[in-house]
């Protein structure tokens, strides 16, 4: 069985060759984040997320296992809508639990990948007849003011630490249109990855087993195969710092020789010991997203975190109204 796709997108979302041309003959040279994941990524990133070094995930995993229940208690949501769905397997275990309460819920999968949104639909299909899933393509930065709204209380959900993947004014901006959507009775659910002993966040992006490495490589056969561009992978090395200035993981790719890239019948020279920026992950204090917070017109009501405080879930509602 299939399932209709809502689309909203105008998907005009790629970035022209000029621009990407630009990013790479600046001083900083970097590859816009999205393109790590296409299939490919998509599935390293999962790989990534059963390492050993890498605790995000399943941290996460553990307290939404701890806390679902306080957590839908406290929202009193009838609809869920998850920003970035990827596969949803996560989001199960608050399904689940809302359903052990409710005649009905919705479940509403928003996510720029279709294969992911069906993704999330055959996860989801066979688990209740009291359950009403709902599939929208969209860009999570752009359309969300284009989502339909219901008069049901709704939990929004953005879950995976992926606001540490936006700069400070992407993030703002990006909560700002969420608090801006949300009614009264509306809660958003955020997953945080926190501030820690920095060999813990370091090794989680360096993985021993090299599928980060593979992961960010893979940035290149995808701008590669989008613009038919000729970088070499192998002429690079895979490296994640971690920037205590700025609590945040940053990820290049670090070439191992000189080169020469064709782009628009121009030759971008890169020297040996050059580095592409492929991604930031950001790690914050309470104190620091807590300003974030407040920049966005969102107010925490919650936070649930592990033991070791490696991570948390900041249940928050919209100060706007
Ligand atoms: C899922 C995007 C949040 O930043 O930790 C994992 C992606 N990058 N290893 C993160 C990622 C390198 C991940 N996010």
């Amino acid at each position: 069985m299939s399932h209709d796709i809502k689309e909203i997108s105008n998907k005009e979302d790629s970035i022209s060759l000029k621009e990407l041309n630009l990013m790479l003959r600046k001083k900083q040279k970097s590859i816009p984040t999205k393109f790590l994941y296409d299939d490919l990524g998509s599935k390293l990133f999962e790989d990534i997320s059963n390492t050993e070094e890498y605790y995000l995930t399943r941290t996460e995993k553990k307290i939404l296992n701890n806390y679902s229940s306080s957590i839908l208690n406290v929202s009193g949501a009838k609809e869920l809508l998850e920003l970035g769905s990827g596969s949803s397997k996560k989001t199960k275990v608050l399904i689940l639990e809302a359903l052990k309460e409710k005649d009905n819920l919705t479940y509403i999968s928003f996510d720029i990948s279709t294969k992911a949104l069906k993704m999330s639909y055959n996860e989801l299909k066979n688990i209740s007849s009291k359950l009403d899933i709902k599939l929208v393509q969209g860009d999570f930065i752009n359309d969300i003011e284009k989502l339909q709204s219901t008069k049901e209380p709704r939990l929004y959900l953005f879950l995976g630490s992926t606001l540490g993947n936006f700069d400070n004014e992407t993030a703002i901006k990006f909560l700002t249109n969420i608090s801006q959507k949300m009614k009264k009775t509306d809660f958003l659910l955020l997953g945080i990855d926190k501030i820690k002993n920095k060999d813990v966040i370091k090794a989680a992006y360096n993985d021993k087993n090299g599928i980060t490495e593979k992961f960010n490589k893979n940035i290149l056969n995808v701008i590669n195969k989008e613009y038919n561009l000729n970088f070499q992978p192998d002429k690079f090395n895979h490296l994640a710092l971690y920037n205590e200035d700025k609590s945040q993981i940053e990820m290049y790719l670090k070439a191992n020789s000189k080169q020469k890239i064709d782009i628009l019948s121009e030759k971008i020279e890169i020297n040996s010991g050059d580095k592409i920026l492929t991604e930031i992950s950001r790690k914050f204090s309470d104190t620091s997203i807590n300003e974030i917070f407040e920049k966005s017109g969102l107010l925490s009501v919650k936070n649930f975190s592990d033991e070791k405080s490696y991570y948390s879930l900041y249940l928050l509602r919209s100060n706007q109204k």
